[in-house]
This record gives C-alpha cells, sequence and structure tokens, in this order.
C-alpha cells in the first residue's frame, strides 16, 4: 500500500528538523556552550530513526541508537529538550525527559553508558506487553558495535522463544568506533542473515531511503503489533563523520565517505518528493524558515537551563522508581 502523502511529509519535515538539530548541536559544542567535552555527530544517519519513529504509536517503546537519540523529538519529546540532554543541561524540573531520554511514560526507558546492555532492559518492556495484553510493540535500535555484544544474542533468543512484540533494527553505520564493523565484527556481508540462526525473519535496507526504510519498519511493527512476534532487521547507512568530533579517523579508507555523501538521505528524499509532485519549492522555504527558527529557540532555551547534577538525575531516578 503507497505511503500517504501526509506522512511522508511529516517524515520530510522530521528528517529536515533532525539534519538542522544535529548542525546546530554541532554550533553548541563547538563555541563552547555544551557541558560535554564531546559529540558524537548524526550527520546523514537520520532515515533510520525518523522512519522507525513515524511508525510508532506515542504508547509504543523505542530505543535509538545513542549517537541519534536527539532524533526522539519525533515521539513527542520537545526539541528544546533534545538539545538539553545532548549538551549535558537537565530540563527534567521543568517537564523534560530525566537523564539520558529516561522516560518511560513516553516509552523511553534510555540507554546504557556501558554501550549493548540496553537489549534486555526493552525485552523486558516487551514481555510487560506480552503479560498486559496490550497490542504495544517495541522497537529496540542498535548500532552495528553495540548490536554485536552478549545481552543482543541472549535478547534475541528469549524473544524468540516466548514470541515477544519486539523487532531488533541495527542501525548499520558501518563503524563501531574506530572498526568497520561489518568486516571485522560481524563476518557476514548482509547483517540481517544472522537473525535467521535465531528464528528471527527480517531484511536489510537502504536505511539513506526514508519511503524503503519507513516500510520495512512498518511491515515488522506490523507482524509485532498484529500478534506475530519479533522479528531482526537492518539499516544501510553511514557514518559520514569521525566518532566524535576530533577523531582524525586514519582507519577509514580514502574518498569511502566522499561515496556516501551522494547518499545523503536529506536531498535524496527532497529530490523524491519533489518528482512525485508532493513537495514544492515554496513549501520548502517555508519548512526551512519554520524549523530554523524553532531549533534556534530551542537551542538558546537549553542552554539556559542548569547543567545536569548527580543530585537531580538521582532525585528524578528516585521519583520513577
Ligand atoms: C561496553 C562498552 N564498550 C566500549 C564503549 C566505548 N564506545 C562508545 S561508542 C562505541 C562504538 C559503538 O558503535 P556502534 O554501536 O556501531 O554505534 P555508532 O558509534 O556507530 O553510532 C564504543 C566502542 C562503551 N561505551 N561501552
Ligand atoms: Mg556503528
Amino acid at each position: 500500500m503507497a505511503v500517504p502523502n501526509e506522512k511522508l511529509l511529516e517524515m520530510y519535515r522530521n528528517v529536515l528538523t533532525a539534519r538542522r538539530v544535529g548542525e546546530k548541536l554541532y554550533e553548541l559544542f563547538s563555541s563552547g556552550k555544551s557541558g560535554i567535552p564531546w559529540l558524537h555527530r548524526g550527520i546523514g544517519e537520520e532515515a533510520i530513526p525518523i522512519a522507525v519513529l513515524a511508525n510508532l504509536r506515542k504508547d509504543d517503546y523505542v530505543k535509538l541508537t545513542f549517537r541519534m537519540d536527539y532524533c526522539l523529538f519525533a515521539k513527542g519529546i520537545e526539541i528544546r529538550d533534545c538539545i538539553a540532554s545532548e549538551a549535558y543541561k537537565d530540563s527534567s524540573q521543568f517537564g523534560g525527559p530525566r537523564s539520558r531520554f529516561f522516560w518511560p511514560e513516553k516509552g523511553m526507558l534510555g540507554h546504557t553508558g556501558a554501550g549493548g546492555e540496553d537489549p534486555p532492559i526493552y525485552l523486558g518492556a516487551a514481555v510487560s506487553i506480552k503479560y498486559k495484553k496490550t497490542d504495544q510493540v517495541v522497537v529496540c535500535v542498535m548500532g552495528d558495535g553495540f548490536g554485536n555484544r552478549g545481552p543482543m544474542h541472549e535478547s534475541m533468543v528469549m524473544a524468540a522463544s516466548w514470541k515477544l512484540p519486539i523487532v531488533f533494527m541495527i542501525h548499520n553505520n558501518q563503524y563501531g568506533m574506530n572498526i568497520s564493523a561489518r568486516r571485522d565484527g560481524w563476518m557476514v556481508n548482509d547483517l540481517a542473515d544472522r537473525g535467521k540462526g535465531y528464528g528471527l525473519p527480517g531484511e536489510s535496507v537502504d536505511g539513506n531511503d526514508v519511503i524503503a526504510t519507513y516500510e520495512v519498519v512498518k511491515k515488522y511493527v506490523d507482524l509485532a503489533r498484529n500478534g506475530g512476534g519479533p522479528s531482526f532487521i537492518v539499516g544501510e547507512t553511514y557514518r559520514l563523520g569521525g566518532h566524535t568530533v576530533g577523531d582524525t579517523q586514519p582507519y577509514r579508507p580514502k574518498g569511502e565517505a566522499e561515496e556516501w555523501w551522494k547518499l545523503d538521505p536529506l536531498p535524496r528524499y527532497q529530490k523524491t518528493l519533489m518528482d512525485m509532485g508532493i513537495l514544492t519549492k515554496e513549501m520548502d522555504d517555508r519548512f526551512e524558515a519554520e524549523i530554523k527558527a524553532e531549533v534556534d529557540k530551542a537551542g538558546e532555551d537549553a542552554i539556559a537551563l542548569p547543567f545536569a547534577s548527580l543530585e537531580n538525575h538521582l532525585k528524578t531516578a528516585i521519583d520513577v522508581v
């Protein structure tokens, strides 16, 4: 079934917003306004998180990769709070999420600093859904690095044997910290092959193609929602910059990033929608102006917030428990 025009435009606005938020984070970081001395940039990797979130209801659970968490504005977090969380500012006193995107009421159970420990947490959410007999789903997106760790394997085994409503997705940006995870970590060419060993259906998709990714995620979210159980899917994208800003990337083959810039999801999707007659130049200019104003204001508001403190984190964590 064709994706409705409204949905296509909603995703376009969100991909554009994600790009501008990513740029704002860099601006705040490089001008010394962020409270975190490093930045993991996600420019060019926005299609997967936005296509995932476009498939979810407010009451579904989701985890994105730590690099792309700022896209959670598309799950109902204010842009100010997305920026604040990435800049070590605390908006929890003002109605924002607690700590690193921990907001159970909105379906976000945060992510762990010891990377790769998250799948069992989200598996727990899937168990709760099965127990409560609701039609919610969980989408647990893992990087190609952290998705290769042990907790992911155990979670896939248990999800399969208990037929839980969870979609595991690998956001394959081709690199862990400084190795090619596909070449040096996974030892398979098509990462989706891994699901077969666990009895999980799934497939790989061009994760820089917004519509294709939306459709593949939809297929497996619908499966989970309709009682069909878990799956394992892979979005292929590319980390255009270093692991963090300042990484000189001696491990990256020359010319590789340049090739991937040609597949940048934003101009690609813009062209697709214009060719389809869904997006006009006038609409695009209007979106740009609206989003710029919104993101600039959100950036100012985020930076005016107090720095996060252990005391506040503990207090708000205890409030939840
Ligand atoms: C258990 C653990 N080992 C190592 C690290 C350091 N580390 C931070 S990010 C990262 C790479 C993760 O790669 P991937 O999951 O592909 O995410 P990406 O950086 O590509 O977004 C590593 C190794 C960590 N945080 N936790
Ligand atoms: Mg990676």
